[in-house]
């Protein structure tokens, strides 16, 4: 993206989705907004209008009445890009809504650039950069999980936790750099172990946000779990019995599944990629079998979970091999014993403790399938992360962050070892840096910014 585009531009963007609706929204944002509206609304001069009032009338250029529209009024510096702003909504033809974007661009307006909206908020002290992006996510979220975290980030919760620490540290930078200026008198003016406090108080913040990146990334881009399995475990059984769907082909031929299913499912919130996989086992001539368990164990590898489904009531001999070969990914493995239905019809009454041995399930039983939902939700909540702490969901903030926790290291050693202050100094405004870039405080490379930005929609 252009960054050099001009800011005085007055920009115009469809706000509402491409294509028929009911109702389209065009929204614009600028200097000229209102001037460049008034030129197509006769109806009022809106300039003389209060803000975040409606006004119903027809909208014309000199030729043609174009459609009977509401128009919002936001006037600078309450609105959303703190510009100001004219939100025309009109009915949700696409052809009406062409043809009023280019009259709103024949009479001086801009169109909008992805993004361009909210960056004008940022670059208007709107909204700080974390905000901005989460609005990105808000617009992307397709649970409630990934709403509520970019909801609560927009709210500005984590840019204020940070803000604060950042706060406190920019005054120990300040008293450090005084020291220097008296660098004869060998005087203290930041006391040390106040400053000590600090970092490891903040280190233990950092570590938490660094920490919650995985539980973010998971509500954001969702879980991969491989079912894995000698053939004829019922891998298939449990994958339609999570979808609650007939999707993949059950039988009782060992080999049935030869290539990968992959399919979605929400559990309370959270998406879970299910991959069902072919069967694997050692002795089968077969090639395109042989290729497909190939692949299912790169698939294994690549998984965030991995379900090893066992045959409760078959042979246990291969499942020793895919055990041993799961080995090294063992805490990512779930060992869930199917077709416990089986056993529970030979097993007696005096062995009911372990009919409910924890991990036999019977995938063609409803309930039992609620169970391993239950599992895979646990597997990912785990007590360390709660749903309502913040949640770092961004790459770039948790590149930032960790970076960040590299330097105040340094000031911690840095304190420890008693170095001098010039060159703790560095290593705090290295760490302030790195958090001030999170919340865009700042000078932020106008490439970052563009990449920033671009990801957006346009008309947001
Ligand atoms: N009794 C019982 N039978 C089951 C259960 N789950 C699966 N089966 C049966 O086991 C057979 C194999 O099931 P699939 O789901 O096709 O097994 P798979 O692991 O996908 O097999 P491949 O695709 O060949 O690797 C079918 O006849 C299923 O009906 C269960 O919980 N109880
Ligand atoms: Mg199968």
């Amino acid at each position: 993206m252009n960054l050099s585009l001009n800011l005085s531009d007055t920009i115009v963007a469809l706000a509402t989705a491409q294509g028929v609706g009911a109702i389209g929204v065009i929204r614009i944002s600028g200097a000229k907004a209102i001037q460049i509206t008034n030129a197509l609304f006769p109806h009022k001069n809106l300039a003389l209008q209060q803000s975040h009032t409606l006004h119903v009338g027809l909208l014309k250029t000199k030729d043609e009445i174009l459609d009977e529209v509401v128009i919002g009024l936001f006037k600078s510096p309450s609105s959303y890009t703190g510009e100001d702003i004219v939100e025309i909504s009109c009915h949700g033809s696409t052809f009406v809504q062409s043809k009023i974007l280019e009259a709103v661009i024949s009479q001086g307006a801009r169109l909008a650039l992805p993004g361009e909206f909210t960056q004008r908020a940022f670059l208007n002290g709107k909204m700080d950069l974390a905000q901005a992006e989460s609005v990105a996510d808000l617009i992307a979220a397709n649970t409630r999980a990934a709403r509520q975290t970019a909801l609560n980030q927009l709210r500005g919760g984590y840019s204020k936790a940070l803000n604060d620490l950042r706060e406190q540290l920019l005054n120990f930078a300040a008293l450090i750099e005084l020291e220097l200026d008296f660098a004869e008198e060998d005087v203290e003016f930041a006391n040390r172990s106040q400053l000590e406090k600090l970092i490891h108080n903040f280190l233990e913040n950092i570590n938490l946000l660094i920490h919650s990146f995985q539980l973010g990334n998971v509500i954001k881009n969702g879980v991969a779990v491989a079912i894995i399995g000698q053939p004829n475990a019922g891998k298939s059984t449990l994958l339609n019995g999570l979808l609650n769907e007939e999707r993949a082909i059950v039988s009782n031929i060992a080999g049935t599944t030869r290539d990968t299913i992959e399919e979605a499912v929400n559990i309370r919130g959270i998406i879970f990629r299910i991959i069902d996989t072919a069967g694997i086992r050692d002795h089968t001539t077969d090639t395109i079998e042989n290729l497909g368990i190939e692949r299912s164990r790169l698939l294994a590898e690549k998984a965030d979970i991995i379900i090893h489904l066992h045959d409760a009531a078959g042979n246990i001999e291969d499942d020793l091999k895919i055990e041993n070969w799961l080995k090294p990914f063992a805490g990512r493995v779930i060992d869930l014993y199917n077709k416990a239905d089986i056993l529970r019809k030979e097993w007696d009454k005096e062995d009911i403790d372990g009919l409910l041995k924890p991990g036999y399930i019977s995938a063609k039983e409803p309930g039992d399938i609620a169970l391993v939902k239950e599992m895979l939700y646990q597997k990912v909540i785990n007590e360390d992360v709660s749903m309502e702490q913040t949640i770092v969901t961004n790459t770039r903030h948790l590149e930032a962050l960790k970076q960040a926790r590299q330097s105040l290291i340094a000031v911690k050693n840095g304190i420890e070892q008693n170095i001098g202050g010039d060159l703790m100094a560095v290593d705090i405004r290295r760490a302030l840096h790195y958090i001030g870039e999170i919340t865009g405080r700042v000078e932020l490379d106008r490439d970052i910014l563009g990449t920033i930005f671009g990801k957006f929609c346009i008309g947001k």
